[in-house]
């Protein structure tokens, strides 16, 4: 038996399926068999291949990709088909799913989100193009065309299946692409360091070729990494074994070596059909379908480019209803709807000629009032840019502040970081559970109050606020040290009572969220020392929402400095790289976040009219 990830869900499985089996399955009224294929790459590698086609189908039949790092005999699933495929299943598709080089029953070598090489050499594009040629040539009663989907790593493959350049791609869905794995989604935050993360996902690809599972014998993370002290010593413990936690080390910065990976930076064009969908609290990938879609929309002349965002956790639409996440309701059971009404009507009508589409350009879950809403534009033209400022004595308005207080003053002490989720921190992945799934909903009651978290709130609400689009914080502050993070986070404060559900009375709900590292104040790829006591400018991208906050709720900011063990301290004092950080180098310093008319601190939001 062995266990690994599959879209942020552990699951254990055997192997053992042997070469060429045909399985048959009923689903609906097809019968689906199956094939097991070795298929040849350009340099002579195999990839693992399962083909399920429906037998005797009245028509040909379009095909439809999933590529996977995390075993393509589990995303067949037992019995086929998943929830994730099961609408297309019942529509009819011949369903291929493929282990990527390297992993699983693959040959070659893996390499983490191999580089495109443009046509310079091989690639997931180039096995793509590779296995999509052998597929029209080998397998019966197609229609010549291909769509893909995927969810986070198998998203970013879906990427690559458009970049391909095969005439054949006709359609394909990244959900969840994890496109820029520095810049905001997996490994790093605006230059934060993404620790635990980094080091049990790495550890979970790179120990075993079947998928290990991240298991030490520790209950709490939290404890585990103070105890660890330094990013140098978990190198000396467990990373130096892993080949992309050599890498963080290597590349600490945005140099070339991130940059060529992002996606959203080399694909800006496509004459494939895109579906790009996201979640408003993935804990994993938020950034990529975002920066990918806006990439692509700016030369979108075809109008063949679309988004959709859901309230969800990381893939969390790929399976059952998606009716809540954590103590958060949304009152239908948005999965369903995602899969049945906008997935399984994309693909039929680009890959079989079904429709019309009833598909805006951009579909978002307006999460607050729990309604879907289509814009023609996304973020919508509608929206006015407002700012939420931060008032001295801790209040918050669309008005900046006058006077009083010129700045809030904490210290925060790298030996006491503040928790990222609740106390004991399991492993992100692990088999027992974890909360890892549901942190970014969580109650922020649990730091509410510390010393070193700053809060400001706004009166009770009198109307509505809605907010669509970007979400962005300047903020103005000062440190005692050269270095600093800063922690925003845009939070809905529920009423001290609400009738409908009496446990949600006083709930801080995180709207919105991000990290950034003040040494990248200027420039992500040249890191530089802030300069100690100076008053500067710093912008704290905290990506996008649609939400509404309700009459009688109240809007709140919170500032703070550490988000242990997600992310790593930041010494507070500036060294070179802190991967190298000696224990002496982490410093408690005092921080100064600054609301007046001159250092305006805010959060910028898209208010929509009322
Ligand atoms: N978020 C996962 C991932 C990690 C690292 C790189 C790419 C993807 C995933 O769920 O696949």
């Amino acid at each position: 038996m062995f266990s690994l990830r599959l879209r942020g869900l552990l699951v254990f499985c055997w192997i053992g399926i042997p070469m060429a089996t045909t399985v048959a399955q009923v689903v609906g009224s097809l019968e689906y068999a199956r094939r097991d294929e070795m298929i040849p790459m350009r340099d002579g590698t195999r990839l693992f291949t399962i083909i399920m086609a429906p037998k005797g189908a009245p028509q040909s039949l379009p095909f439809l990709l999933l590529r996977t790092p995390y075993n393509a005999a589990d995303d067949v699933g037992k019995p086929f088909p998943t929830d994730y495929v099961r609408d297309l299943a019942q529509d009819g598709y011949i369903f291929v799913f493929q282990d990527i080089r390297g992993l699983h029953k693959s040959e070659g070598e893996f390499v983490m989100n191999r580089p495109w090489l443009q046509g310079k050499g091989i690639d997931e594009a180039t096995d793509t193009y590779d296995t999509v040629e052998w597929l029209l040539k080998n397998v019966p009663a197609n229609n010549g065309r291909v769509g893909a989907l995927g969810i986070s790593y198998p998203g970013w493959l879906t990427q690559m299946v458009a970049m391909s350049g095969h005439p054949a791609v006709r359609a394909v869905s990244p959900q969840a692409p994890m496109t820029d794995t520095w810049m905001g989604d997996d490994f790093f935050h605006q230059g934060a360091f993404r620790q635990s993360y980094g080091l049990e996902y790495s550890y979970g690809l790179e120990t075993s070729k079947e998928g290990a599972e991240f298991e030490i014998g520790v209950y709490d993370m939290y404890a585990w990494y103070l105890h660890q002290g330094t990013l140098a010593r978990i190198t000396d413990t467990l990373g130096k074994r892993l080949p992309t936690w050599r890498s963080f080390i290597a590349h600490p910065a945005y140099d070339a070596f991130w940059r060529s990976k992002a996606v959203q930076r080399v694909w800006t064009t496509t004459t494939v059909p895109t579906l790009t969908v996201g979640g408003w609290w993935d804990q994993e990938d938020f950034f990529g379908p975002l920066a990918s879609y806006k990439a692509l929309e700016a030369n979108d002349s075809a109008n063949i480019n679309r988004i959709v965002i859901g309230p969800w956790n990381h893939g969390q639409w790929g399976g059952g209803d998606a009716d809540h996440l954590g103590s958060i309701k949304f009152g239908s059971a948005t999965g369903r709807y995602f899969r049945e009404k906008i997935q399984t009507p994309f693909f039929a009508f680009y890959l079989k000629d079904r429709g019309p589409l009833p598909l805006a350009e951009a579909t978002v879950f307006e999460a607050g009032s729990n309604q879907w809403r289509s814009y023609t534009s996304w973020p919508p033209k509608e929206a006015a840019r407002k700012g939420l400022y931060l008032r001295p004595g801790g209040g918050l308005s669309f008005d900046p502040p006058v006077g009083g207080a010129a700045f809030s003053i904490y210290v925060s002490d790298p030996a006491a970081p503040v928790p990222y989720r609740p106390r004991p921190i399991q492993p992100t992945y692990y088999r027992f559970g974890s909360n890892w799934y549901t942190w970014l909903v969580e109650d922020q009651r649990f730091v509410d109050g510390r010393p070193d978290v700053m809060s400001w709130t706004s009166e009770p609400l009198l109307a509505d606020v809605v907010i669509a689009g970007d979400v962005v914080a300047r903020l103005y502050a000062a440190t005692t040290g050269s270095d600093a993070d800063w922690v925003v986070k845009l939070i809905d404060r529920y009423p001290g009572r609400v009738a409908e559900d009496e446990k949600m009375g006083g709930y801080e709900l995180m709207v919105s969220s991000e990290i950034m590292r003040g040494r990248y104040r200027k420039s992500f790829e040249r890191p530089a020392p802030i300069t100690p006591n100076a008053v500067l400018d710093y912008t704290v991208d905290l990506h996008q929402q649609a939400y509404r906050f309700l009459k009688g709720h109240r809007i709140m900011v919170q500032v703070q400095s550490t988000w242990f063990p997600l992310y790593d301290r930041n010494p507070q004092t500036y060294v070179p790289n802190i991967f190298l950080a000696k224990p002496t180098d982490f410093k408690a310093q005092t921080h100064r976040i600054y609301h007046t008319s001159k250092y305006p601190s805010r959060v910028e939001v898209g208010v929509m009219p009322n």
